[in-house]
């Protein structure tokens, strides 16, 4: 019987990449701390079958979430303590950037690991400070999680299937999931920089502008050289540069939420203007050298 558990692991586990994310709604759908069935007809607890499956399953072995965090004391407690209650386990590191409100305080208690910038970088050097923590402490897959808990806990384990395919996985609305809507200007704007990242990519992308983004060890040790820390870098121009670097892409759909407390950091209005300067940033992203060292031939990573 352990032969037969064993063969369907390996089976399971050498699927084609393209199969992982339908491997990955499977396990989704096994009942929480119910017995779940087995394919060989054995039904285990879940616990300890859940966590066979799914380690064998995952393109990485350690998971960090990484959240940027500015002035979200009033959400990003929950939204810590919602990632250390899931299943699978992560570790989530806060990434404090000169927060005048007791953020760090609420983060420290909710279970987080807090790194403090000592005065505000913007999301793009507070992820940049994660990417270099993760790989310091061996982490081989990182995802960005917003601290006002828009990006759904749930859905990680998701995004993170997502690097069985590929370096970086963007969790994606507007791909058949969720309400999301969008609406104007603002939309037509996501659609063209959505339709020239996916030429560059060579995949099809609908939400480029997602921050909730996985990346591997490949992902890491290129966006720890280049991800951008210019206001929304670290969206389209980190894309972008992550490609021409050789990285590979690809999106999962996914649902997101309302802000689930606090205030956004910047208005509808001013994120659109925002929105149209990327499309001139993405113009400016592909006059830049692609970087000397390609990412597809890291040493770091097995083919
Ligand atoms: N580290 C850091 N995080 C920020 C900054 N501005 C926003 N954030 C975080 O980035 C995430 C998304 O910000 P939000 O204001 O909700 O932007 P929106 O979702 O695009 O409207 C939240 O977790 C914020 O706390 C900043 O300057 N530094
Ligand atoms: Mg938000």
């Amino acid at each position: 019987m352990v032969l037969s558990w064993t063969k369907t692991l390996i089976r399971w586990h050498s699927c084609p990449a393209d199969t992982q994310l339908s491997r990955q709604s499977i396990r989704r759908e096994a009942p929480h701390g119910l017995g779940a069935r087995s394919p060989t007809g054995l039904t285990l607890r879940t616990g300890l079958w859940y966590r066979l499956v799914t380690m064998s399953m995952r393109p990485y072995t350690r998971a960090l979430v990484i959240m940027p965090a500015w002035n979200e004391a009033e959400s990003v407690g929950n939204t810590v303590r919602e990632v250390l209650a899931l299943q699978d386990s992560y570790d989530v590191l806060v990434v404090n950037d000169g927060s005048t409100d007791q953020t760090s305080a609420v983060a420290t208690a909710a279970g987080a690991v807090v790194l403090e910038l000592p005065f505000n970088l913007g999301v793009g050097g507070a992820m940049r400070a994660g990417f270099k923590y993760a790989k310091r402490n061996n982490y081989d897959a990182v995802i960005q999680v917003d601290a006002d808990g828009q990006h759904h806990p749930k859905e990680i384990s998701r995004v993170l299937a997502g690097l069985g395919e590929a370096d970086i996985s963007i969790g994606a609305r507007f791909a058949d999931r969720g309400s999301y809507k969008v609406s104007g200007p603002r939309r037509w704007a996501m659609v063209l920089l959505a339709k020239v990242i996916s030429g560059l990519a060579h995949t099809r992308l609908t939400d480029v502008t997602s921050g909730f983004k996985a990346a591997n060890a490949r992902g890491i040790d290129q966006f720890i050289d280049h991800y951008p820390a210019e206001y929304l870098g670290d969206t389209i121009d980190s894309l972008v540069v992550a490609i021409r670097s050789g990285c590979r892409i690809t999106q999962v759909p996914v649902e997101m939420r309302p802000r689930q407390g606090g205030t956004p950091s910047h208005n509808p209005i001013k994120s659109a203007i925002y929105l149209g300067r990327s499309v001139f940033a993405l113009l400016f992203a592909l006059t830049r050298r692609p970087s000397a060292q390609r990412y597809d031939q890291s040493p770091t990573v097995k083919a």
